[in-house]
């Protein structure tokens, strides 16, 4: 494939009219962008999704989802839509122009509304995703996230989103044309990633690029990727530094900011038409590309070359030519990376290896990580963000009927392990929270519910932040409390506790006096007497606390952490 470096149409105006329309545009009705759409808005400005124009009006989109073609017929894979609410939807004719701006409220573009249409989620799921599965993260935005309304039509940009992060790292598709052009690059062999560089990566690109005889672009996704990932901030720092190994000028990195969708075969080819957007020849497309993971009956959603093979079938007229994934394994006897089906003599050497969650388990346990698997500079990256389990923050949810000994347990805990050290502590006890985040709110399940939410924000951001959060609340509802631990899992452990006193017991001891009130009516909605009590069934440790000292079951608990890895053992 030949390299086409002539400059590629962007959707911005001229700086003085963008002035001007900016103006203009603060009239508008306006939408205010999803992160995703941000993504999106800026490859649809810069020319990265050439040759969409804007967001995709229902006839391109019918195309795109059934057979992968514009309207016109040329070849785009994934739909580019904007979706919206009803409520929004409804306040919109067509033929109106609306202002799209970023979550501050700066007005980035305009768009005419050409089309406004109610999509076939499940459809498209089928189509583009291959099932109609909640398990596919990009099937569980559309279907969770996306508004239910799409609007469609052309995009005039006034300015590119705003990065403070790794301003000099970022180029749109002109500026990496033009680079290759200063630099004299013909051919220039682009990788995709969302996942930190070990060797085995670094031998692979270098090789692809050696083979095609071309330069190397490193072209990390720093936008959306697949929930879960390593944050974009410690893989840049990680690129970096595995930059550095590279022989002098014949590679370069940049960073894309695309909101990943995790579609495999569609994804590859979408990456395909982008990279040649952005002026390269050659890219590599490697095993379960942009896979995403296990669908809910535990198979992988495409198979493992599916994406090569569709990548194959259109790379003409994406116009860059596959490069494919080699799998490079490290041969001990000569201490070197080799692709693992040119190795003649397999028998007769060591072969080692290391999985991802092998990886992970090892950074988790503060394990050694051999020179030969990654970088030092990497490892102490990778170390920095993920320190072993008995350095990261953590939350420990006490939940239980009042007086059932919560309070009681947490303080105890607390001390125990402020007499440990290391890490700050914090306790959010029901009671103290009422008086403070929550002293406007009652107890019906709305209100405890809304309690229960902002404890669990206050916890993810103190586990988050290395600290350890000790809840104490009713928390009556599973669906509550398993919110909150999908929120604090993000960032650390999170381990339930259920205080498992029985309610009459808790009447019998009846220290505030409240189930007295609460039997005369006293008090209204009271837990577990005129209010319900949904019994964990999945808690880490369920703790009696009839005939136990609050010493022992204290110390349950920092048996349990023990086991968990959070707390070291000596
Ligand atoms: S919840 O359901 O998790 O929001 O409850 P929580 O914030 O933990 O508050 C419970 C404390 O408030 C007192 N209290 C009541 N509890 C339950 N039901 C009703 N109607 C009620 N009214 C007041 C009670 O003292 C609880 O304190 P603890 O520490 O649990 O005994």
């Amino acid at each position: 494939m030949t390299m086409d470096l002539a400059p590629i149409p962007e959707l911005y105006v001229s700086y003085d009219s963008a002035q001007k329309l900016k103006i203009e545009a603060g009239e508008l009705t306006s939408h205010d962008l999803t992160p995703r759409q941000i993504c999106d808005l800026e490859l649809l400005m810069n020319g990265g999704f050439n040759p969409l124009k804007g967001f995709l009006s229902e006839e391109d989109y019918n195309g795109v989802v059934e057979n992968m073609r514009l309207a016109d017929g040329q070849l785009w894979p994934m739909p580019i839509t904007l979706d919206v609410t009803e409520d929004f939807a409804s306040k919109i004719e067509l033929g109106q122009d609306i202002a799209l701006r970023d979550q501050e409220g700066v007005i980035l573009a305009t768009m005419t509304v050409t089309d406004k249409w109610e999509p076939n989620k499940s459809r498209e799921a089928e189509k583009v995703f291959g099932a109609d599965d909640l398990a596919h993260p990009a099937v569980n935005y559309l279907h969770n996230t996306a508004g239910k309304i799409y609007l469609g039509g052309p995009v005039t940009g006034i300015q590119q989103p705003v990065h403070y992060d790794f301003r000099g790292r970022r180029d749109t598709p002109n500026e990496l044309r033009a680079y290759f052009r200063k630099m004299g690059w013909r051919k220039v062999v682009a990788f995709q990633t969302r996942n930190p560089l070990h060797r085995a990566h670094q031998e692979l690109t270098f090789r692809a690029a050696r083979e095609a005889q071309a330069n190397l672009l490193i072209h990390p996704v720093v936008g959306m990727t697949k929930p879960g990932d390593v944050d974009h901030f410690t893989r840049v720092r990680c690129y970096e530094a595995v930059l550095d190994k590279y022989p002098a000028a014949t590679t370069t990195m940049s960073l894309l900011n695309l909101a990943m969708r995790m579609a495999g075969p569609r994804e590859a080819v979408w990456h395909g038409l982008i990279r040649k957007n952005h002026g390269c020849t050659h890219f590599i497309v490697g095993r379960d590309h942009a896979g995403p993971g296990k669908n809910s009956a535990g198979e992988d959603f495409y198979g493992p070359y599916d994406a090569q093979d569709l990548f194959r079938e259109h790379q003409e007229e994406i116009g860059i030519e596959m490069v494919d994934f080699k799998h490079m394994v490290y041969v001990q006897e000569r201490a070197q990376y080799e692709p693992a089906d040119e190795i003649a003599d397999k028998d007769d050497v060591t072969i080692l290896n290391i999985s991802g969650t092998e990886l992970r388990r090892r950074l988790a346990e503060g394990l050694e990580i051999p020179e030969w698997f990654s970088f030092p500079e990497v490892v102490t990256e990778l170390r920095k963000t993920k320190p072993p389990r008995s350095k990261q923050g953590f939350t420990v949810f006490f939940t239980g009927f009042s007086g059932s000994g919560k309070s009681t347990i947490a303080n105890a805990l607390m001390v125990k392990l402020m007499e440990m050290g290391g890490r700050p502590v914090t306790l959010l006890d029901g009671d103290i929270v009422r008086k403070n985040l929550s002293s406007e709110l009652g107890f019906s399940k709305e209100h405890r519910d809304l309690n229960i939410r902002r404890i669990g924000y206050v916890a993810s951001e103190i586990t988050k932040n290395g600290g350890i959060a000790i809840c104490a609340p009713i928390a009556p509802y599973t669906a509550t409390r398993r919110a909150v631990r999908e929120d604090i899992e993000q960032y650390g452990a999170f381990v339930e506790v259920h205080v498992a006193t029985t309610i009459e017991e808790c009447e019998r001891r009846d220290r505030k006096g409240l189930y007295k009130l609460a039997r005369e009516g006293k008090i209204k909605e009271f837990t577990g007497i005129s209010d319900p009590y949904e019994t964990p069934t999945n808690a880490e440790l369920v703790v009696e606390t009839e005939n136990v000292e609050v010493d022992n079951c204290a110390h349950q608990v920092l048996l349990k952490l023990e086991s968990m890895g959070l707390i070291s053992g000596k």
